[in-house]
């Protein structure tokens, strides 16, 4: 696994990032341009492609939104394999992990066709244009909003009245849960990890009080913050359980936030989505500091399918 620098791929890679007290710090995704009606990225159909994995919860949450606007057929998808190697996020030239678009071999070959020539890390999701044949972003948090408010009229994960509240889900829930799971897991002291699983817990414990007394985070409908939440749901047991150390409980042992997550798994799409396979593959990876030996355990056995008592409508 590598970085980009000047467009120039490097099979060095630094590791993610950590401050000196041993806490992970995400690198900012830097290419945000915005489908907006005006241009110069309008929201036509058949014009964007993706370039997922599987296994990756940011790559999740735009597969989500895809399903649940049922844009399978005006949003094309290329999938990389889920075990990244020294090339990064790499593909098959033929089978499920191709890549159906460009005919890459590896997503940094995506990457490296930006002008400005492109310096970062070399992540998916990606959001490219075919027309103008560039990326169009990086940020799985701006495709997730762009979708949801530009090819849905109605703007139904993000109706405007519910914006402020949304955001502040979504605020909450990148910092303990979605990247939460990442602090604990990447964590190189002892202080990080156990800072890292104190909040993400207690923020899963608000989650199943909150859940407790309603259908969804912001009340009874499915919004954007739900789809935003759901990744780190569906990985939760099979992977960051154990790959990231993140087990005082188990999904399963909150019962209104697993009800909660089935309900969201039954909706039109959505478990399409869901690999509990492909995400111990990819977690379970070789790994010096957390897998050296990359063997991937049997279980846990898990039932997504066994019945919510809630319905969210949509
Ligand atoms: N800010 C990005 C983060 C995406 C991200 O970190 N993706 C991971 C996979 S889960 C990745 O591709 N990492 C490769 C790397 O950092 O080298 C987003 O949310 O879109």
């Amino acid at each position: 696994m590598g970085v980009m620098i000047e467009g120039v791929y490097q099979v060095q890679d630094p590791g993610p990032g950590t401050t000196q007290n041993g806490a992970y710090e995400r690198a900012k995704s830097t290419l945000r341009g915005r489908i907006t009606p005006d241009g110069p990225f309008t929201p036509d159909h058949g014009r964007y492609h993706l370039f997922v994995a599987w296994n990756c919860p940011w790559a999740h949450r735009t597969l989500l939104t895809r399903a649940v606007l049922g844009l399978q057929d005006a949003i094309s998808i290329s999938i990389a394999k889920p075990r990244r190697t020294e090339q990064g996020w790499v593909f098959d030239t033929d089978g499920e992990f191709t890549d159906v678009e460009l005919g890459t071999s590896a997503v940094h070959e995506v990457y490296a066709r930006q002008h400005p020539p492109y310096t970062g890390r070399i992540t998916v999701p990606i959001l490219w244009d075919k027309e103008t044949k560039q990326i169009v972003s990086n940020e799985s948090a701006d495709i997730v909003r762009m979708l949801g408010t530009t090819f849905d009229p109605n703007r139904r994960l993000c109706p405007d009245h519910q914006k402020a509240e949304i955001d502040r889900w979504n605020t909450l829930i990148h910092a303990h849960v979605n990247n939460g799971v990442y602090r604990a897991g990447f964590a190189r002291t002892q202080e990080a990890y156990d800072a890292a699983v104190t909040a993400l817990f207690a923020t899963l414990d608000d989650l199943e009080s909150h859940l407790t007394k309603h259908i969804t985070l912001t009340g009874t409908n499915l919004t954007e913050a739900d789809l935003r939440l759901f990744p780190t749901l569906a990985r939760f047991d099979v992977a960051y359980h154990y790959a990231f150390k993140c087990n005082l409980a188990k999904l399963s042992d909150y019962p209104a936030l697993w009800d909660y997550a089935r309900a969201l798994n039954a909706l039109p799409g959505v478990a399409e989505t869901v690999k509990p396979d492909i995400y111990k593959a990819g977690y379970f990876s070789p790994s010096e500091a957390r897998n050296p030996l990359g063997i991937v355990p049997a279980g846990p056995r898990i039932d997504w399918t066994a019945p919510s008592t809630r319905t969210i409508h949509w």
